[in-house]
């Protein structure tokens, strides 16, 4: 007998940062989780899937991914977008999660298999200073990475991308009743950071893979200068070096330097990535799993990925909930051109509302092998953590005007 969807319901959970899940029930009582946190924007995904997408999901064979994917994407009719793609995502891996529970096999399986034994994986070291920075990469090595993205502060600058002052760890999205304001200085950016990160590379030696992420700050001669000085330092990967809705110009970029580029964490589909993959303007797509259609849409845009040499670096920081990190693994141990993923790791609270299969050891990731996604949730802790409104900064330039953050 064919199980059917029974109810789809929403909820909006913050142990430490929002994050919105979505559970779907079936008939025969298998429940499926999916990620639609969209930082910044919570309440408009939640929104859009009450209103809009779980009443028509009600009485639909779970097991039809395919045609449920292509209902909700093509039956909307307005393409693409973050908030319905995030949408999207969130069902696409709450039904994943029904499939396997159903065949009682980890979603990877159900992906044709591993293809590697675990998942190589990058956390985050920033310092406000070099020495601190030094200090931070030693301790992420400490904890067994061998790959690290190092941010550092830049004299002059009160506030910096990705560096945290007086804090641990780097949480972008700050609560309150409006965005922090950040000023922001390019200039003076392009002169510390590639003497800054020699520095870093002359204290690790080489075994230890380094990535930089400018946060689509610059203009297209800024990116290529940044992305050359820094070819000393032998980098995994450079990301975002400018906002990439503007392709065409990374072939100025690609120009002045071998330096591999990942780019793609705002992106949420194919369409978005189609010239950057066959125009070779890329070497690691950055789409997360939950924003970008999930593990269906991911796959696809692996596929054509694969044929360019192109590879997967799902992002993975902390509003990417362990719903959407779980999925992002079992597609990654599924996925022969997946490179590497992102994890920023969770302040304790959101792991114990996100119960998770999944593991870190030795600088590696893996999903872990109970059916389906293999992460559930603790709905009466999370009930315990209401919403709370939170917005990513915004930057101005020194004259005032608004530029990229
Ligand atoms: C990364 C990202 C994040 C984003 C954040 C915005 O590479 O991890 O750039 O730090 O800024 O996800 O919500
Ligand atoms: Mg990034």
């Amino acid at each position: 007998m064919t199980d059917r969807i029974a109810t789809a319901e929403v909820l909006v959970t913050s142990p430490g940062r929002n994050y919105v899940a979505l559970k779907v029930t079936t008939e025969a009582g298998v429940v499926g989780w999916g990620d639609a946190t969209l930082n910044g924007r919570e309440l408009a995904v939640a929104s859009y899937l009450r209103d809009h997408v779980c009443p028509i999901l009600i009485g639909r064979d779970p097991a039809r991914i395919e045609d449920t994917w292509q209902y909700l994407y093509r039956g909307v009719y307005w393409r693409g977008g973050s908030v319905t793609m995030a949408a999207i995502g969130a069902v696409d891996l709450a039904l994943w999660d029904i499939l396997g529970k159903t065949a009682g096999l980890p979603v990877y399986r159900l992906l044709g298999g591993a293809v590697r034994d675990r998942i190589l994986s990058y956390t985050h070291a920033t310092g406000w200073d070099v020495p601190a920075l030094l200090d931070a990469v030693d301790a992420v090595r400490d904890r067994g990475f061998q790959a690290v993205r190092v941010q550092t502060g830049v004299p002059g600058l009160d506030t910096v991308y990705g560096v945290p002052r007086d804090r641990a760890a780097y949480e972008p999205a700050g609560r309150g009743a409006a965005p922090a304001e950040e000023v922001w200085d390019t200039g003076a950016y392009l002169r510390h950071v590639p003497g800054a990160l020699a520095e870093v590379r002359a204290h690790t030696g080489d075994d230890l893979a380094l990535l930089h992420d400018a946060h689509h700050r610059l203009t297209p001669s800024q990116a290529a200068r940044l992305a050359r000085d820094l070819e000393p330092v032998d980098l995994f990967w450079l990301e975002d070096v400018t906002p990439a809705e503007n392709q065409d110009v990374l072939r100025l970029v690609r120009a002045h330097s071998t330096v591999p580029l990942a780019i793609g964490e705002v992106f949420t589909s194919v369409f978005e990535f189609r010239s950057l993959i066959t125009e070779q303007l890329i070497d690691f797509v950055r789409a997360a799993v939950s924003h970008a259609g999930g593990i269906s849409h991911l796959r696809r845009i692996a596929a054509l990925a694969d044929v360019w040499q192109v590879r997967m670096a799902p992002h993975g920081p902390s509003d990417v909930s362990p719903v959407a990190l779980a999925g992002s693994l079992h597609f990654g141990l599924a996925t022969p051109n997946f490179a590497i993923q992102e994890y920023m790791g969770y302040p304790d609270p959101v792991h114990e509302v996100f119960g998770h299969a999944w593991t870190y050891a030795d600088g590696h990731l893996h999903p872990g092998d109970a059916p389906g996604l293999g992460v559930e949730v603790d709905e009466a802790l999370a009930a315990r953590y209401p919403y709370e409104r939170a917005y990513l900064p915004v930057a101005r330039r020194r004259d005032g005007s608004m530029t990229d953050w």
